[in-house]
C-alpha cells in the first residue's frame, strides 16, 4: 500500500474542487482524530470503513481509492477523473482541468447507465450497422464505411449531463453527485442527422426520434433509450459523430458512433449508437417517463415529491458558466492582477455577457467574451481583477443569455437535481 499522508489527501480534495466548507470539515475531523502526525497504512486504516468520514464526504469528495482500499483508482484513458461510480462508470474532471477551449478526449467526462459494449473496448467494427426505421419511406442500414462516405462536418459542441451541479441541491438528492465537470466541448466529426433523415425520407407522421445503442443495462433497468422531437433532430448541429478530436471515438465516449445533440441534456446524445426509430409520437421509454429526465412544471417545495402528472421532459440546458482559472485555493498577491478565465454556454440560446465578482457580489466586472466558433460551442471569458484586501476571497462568475435569463444564486429544488446552474464560486487566498 502506498503511503498517503493527510496533506496529500487534503491536496487531493482541493484538486477535486472540495468546497471551503468541506475543507474546513476535513481539517476539523483530521485534528480531532489525530491524523496530523499519521501517515501511510495507519491513515488508510483509519479511513477504511469509517462511517463518519463517508458522511463527511457524502458528495463524492472522498477518493474512490480510499473508499475501496486501493491507493489510486485511475480509469484507462481518463487520468485524473473523479470517479463517482465504477459500475456503471461515471466520472468528471475538476474545473481547472477543463480550461481548454476544445476539451481533449482524455478529459471528456463519462456517464454510463449500463455496461461498456465489448465492441467499443476492442475497437471492433465487425458487423456493425446503423439503421433508421419507423416513420420513413426509405429505411436505411449503413455500415461504418457508408457513414464515412457521406458529407461530414467537424465542430466543437457542448455536451452537458442533466445532473451536472446536482451536488449543490439542498436538501440533497439521489444520483451521481456531479459538481461542475459533467460537461465538455470536444470537436466532433460526423454526418448531420438531418442529412440521414432526408435520405430516409421522413413521412408526414414523423414526430420524434427514439435512440438505441449497444450497451446493456445493469440490474432490472430497461435498455437506455431517449429521443428528441423531429425539429431538434433536423437542427444543423445535431450529428451522428464517428470521430472526436480527430480520432475515432474513445470506447467510453461511444465508439464507433454516437449522437451529439448539443444544447440539450447529455442523455439525448446516445452513445454506441445502432438504431434510430422514427416515431409518430413522443418517445415513451423508461428514460422519457416518470421522474427520469423530467422536472416539475412549477417550482416545488424543497424535499417534496411532485405527482408524475406534474412532470415534463427536460430539453435544453440553462445558461451557465464555469471558472477554470484560478484553481481552487490559489494563493494570490495583494495589488497584483489576478487572471480569471472560464467558459459560458446557454443551451439553445446565446451567451450575452459574463460578470465577475470577488467581493460576494457587491461589485461586478464584465469579462471579455470570445465569440464561440458556432452557437453550440462554449464561449471563452477572460478578465483580470486586482484584489485589494488580504484574506479569503471567492471568485464568482455569472452568465447571462440573449433570452434574458441569467444564472441564479439559489435555484428552485427538483427531485432529481437536474439543470443545476447556480453561479460557480472558486476560493482564493490573498496574501
Ligand atoms: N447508449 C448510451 N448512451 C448514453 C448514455 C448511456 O448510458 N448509454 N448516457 C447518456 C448520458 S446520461 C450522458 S450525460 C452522455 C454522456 O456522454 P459521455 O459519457 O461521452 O460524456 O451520454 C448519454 N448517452
Ligand atoms: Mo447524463
Amino acid at each position: 500500500m502506498t503511503a498517503v499522508d493527510w496533506r496529500e489527501i487534503r491536496r487531493h480534495l482541493i484538486d477535486r474542487n472540495a468546497s471551503p466548507t468541506d475543507l474546513a470539515r476535513f481539517d476539523a475531523f483530521a485534528a480531532r482524530r489525530g491524523f496530523l502526525g499519521a501517515s501511510g497504512a495507519a491513515l488508510l486504516a483509519m479511513f477504511g470503513g469509517d462511517v463518519a468520514l463517508k458522511g463527511l464526504f457524502g458528495r463524492g469528495m472522498i477518493p474512490v481509492a480510499m473508499a475501496e482500499d486501493e491507493p489510486v483508482f485511475e480509469v484507462s484513458g481518463k487520468p485524473g477523473m473523479i470517479v463517482h461510480v465504477k459500475h456503471p462508470l461515471s466520472g468528471e474532471f475538476a474545473p481547472h482541468l477543463l480550461d481548454d477551449e476544445v476539451t481533449p478526449t482524455e478529459r471528456h467526462y463519462v456517464r454510463n447507465n449500463g455496461s461498456i459494449p465489448e465492441r467499443a473496448e476492442a475497437g471492433d467494427l465487425t458487423d456493425w450497422k446503423f439503421t433508421i426505421d419507423g416513420e420513413v419511406e426509405n429505411p436505411l442500414s449503413l455500415s461504418f464505411e457508408d457513414l464515412g462516405q457521406m458529407p461530414s462536418v467537424t465542430m466543437p459542441l457542448v455536451i452537458e449531463c442533466a445532473g451536472n451541479g446536482r451536488a449543490f441541491f439542498d436538501p440533497p438528492v439521489r444520483g451521481n453527485p456531479w459538481q461542475h465537470g459533467a460537461i465538455a466541448c470536444s470537436a466532433w466529426t460526423g454526418v448531420r442527422l438531418r442529412d440521414l433523415l432526408q435520405r430516409a425520407k421522413l413521412k408526414s407522421t414523423a414526430k420524434y426520434t427514439a435512440h438505441y445503442g449497444e450497451d446493456q443495462p445493469l440490474g432490472l433497468a430497461e435498455q437506455f433509450s431517449r429521443g428528441i422531437p423531429i425539429d431538434k433532430a433536423m437542427e444543423e448541429h445535431t450529428l451522428v459523430a464517428y470521430a472526436m478530436n480527430g480520432k475515432p471515438l474513445s470506447a467510453l465516449n461511444g465508439f464507433p458512433a454516437r449522437l451529439v445533440v448539443p444544447g440539450w441534456v447529455g442523455s439525448c446524445s446516445q452513445k454506441w449508437l445502432t438504431r434510430i426509430w422514427v416515431r409518430d409520437r413522443a418517445h415513451d421509454s423508461q428514460k422519457m417517463t416518470g421522474y427520469s429526465y423530467r422536472m416539475p412544471k412549477t417550482p416545488q417545495t424543497p424535499g417534496s415529491r411532485p405527482k408524475k402528472s406534474e412532470m415534463e421532459v427536460i430539453t435544453a440546458v440553462k445558461v451557465k458558466s464555469m471558472i477554470t482559472r484560478p484553481t481552487a485555493m490559489t494563493k494570490a498577491d495583494i495589488d497584483k492582477p489576478l487572471n480569471i478565465a472560464g467558459h459560458a454556454w446557454a443551451g439553445d440560446q446565446q451567451v450575452s455577457k459574463v460578470l465577475i465578482s470577488i467581493d460576494y457580489g457587491v461589485n461586478w466586472q464584465e469579462a471579455s467574451l470570445k465569440p464561440p466558433p458556432n452557437r453550440y460551442a462554449w464561449a471563452r471569458f477572460e478578465t483580470t481583477i486586482t484584489p485589494q484586501r488580504r484574506g479569503y476571497h471567492e471568485v464568482w462568475a455569472r452568465a447571462f443569455d440573449d433570452a434574458g435569463d441569467a444564472q441564479p444564486f439559489r435555484q428552485p429544488w427538483n427531485p432529481k437535481g437536474y439543470l443545476g446552474n447556480v453561479i460557480h464560486r472558486v476560493p482564493v487566498v490573498v496574501g
